[in-house]
């Protein structure tokens, strides 16, 4: 059994250098890529949201702890890869207005895209606009909105009136995500279902697509 504590730390503590040493332990042990990142990475990133909570971390801390993060999941993602090579569906993915917040959003892509679907990551800050626009130019068949902020998710909903709007709402199906996002609040507002993580979201892409 691998001890995942090291490398949490290391994340909580912003250390690029000793994140990457301990995921290449933890890889040479033939520890399984997704309890890397799910144990080690995100447990460590888990602490620091506590701690930032209560004043006891700040901006700089967060934001070296979330690239140590990253530096770790570079070093994984190899490993993730090599799901079918065919595109199961182009996903189109981002953070929606007014929310900066990209580490979960990005995993999520990152696994939908190691899971064989075609992924278009629109970044963070996205309005619904620029959402139904790139569903248009890519031929999306899910849309994927990621919120981290409560004051954001009211852009979740905007996004989804967008999209029946201009008509498009049969065409695509929207899943949502985030930690402050519920089902009750998927289904408040009209999207095709929730997922709390990217393992999750993954197997919800599949489902809809398949349904
Ligand atoms: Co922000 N922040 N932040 N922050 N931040 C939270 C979200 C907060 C909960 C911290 C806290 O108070 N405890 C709080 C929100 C409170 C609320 O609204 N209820 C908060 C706040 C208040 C703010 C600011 C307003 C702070 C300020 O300036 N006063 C500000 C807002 C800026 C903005 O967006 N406009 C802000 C800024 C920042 C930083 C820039 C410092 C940094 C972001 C860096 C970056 O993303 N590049 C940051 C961070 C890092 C956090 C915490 C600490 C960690 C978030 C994270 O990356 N977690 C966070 C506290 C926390 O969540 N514990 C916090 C790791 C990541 C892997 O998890 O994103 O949840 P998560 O993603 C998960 C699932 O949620 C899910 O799968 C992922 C993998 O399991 N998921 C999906 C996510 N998206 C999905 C989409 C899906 C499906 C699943 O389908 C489409």
């Amino acid at each position: 059994m691998f001890d995942f504590s090291g490398l949490s730390n290391a994340v909580i503590e912003g250390d690029s250098d000793q994140v990457q040493a301990k995921v290449n332990a933890a890889i040479n042990a033939k520890v399984d890529p997704l309890a890397i990142i799910n144990q080690g990475l995100i447990g460590g990133m888990n602490v620091v949201g506590q701690r930032f909570k209560v004043n006891d971390m700040f901006v700089p801390e967060v934001l070296m702890s979330a690239r140590a993060m990253n530096d770790g999941i570079e070093l994984v993602k190899p490993l993730l890869a090599g799901g079918e090579m065919t595109n199961r569906g182009t996903v189109i993915i981002g953070t929606v207005k007014g929310d900066l917040h990209d580490i979960g959003k990005s995993l999520v892509g990152m696994m939908l895209e190691c899971s064989g679907f075609k992924v278009v990551d629109l970044g963070v800050d996205i309005s619904p606009e620029e959402f139904i626009k790139a569903i248009k130019e890519n031929d999306g068949k899910v849309l994927a909105l990621s919120a981290l902020l409560t004051t954001t998710m009211l852009s979740m909903k905007s996004t989804i009136d967008e999209c029946v709007a201009q008509g498009m709402r049969n065409d695509v199906k929207v899943i949502i995500g985030g930690a402050p996002i519920s089902q009750e609040f998927s289904d408040q507002i009209g999207a095709d279902g929730y997922a709390g993580d990217a393992a999750a979201a993954v197997e919800l892409v599949a489902k809809l697509l398949a349904s």
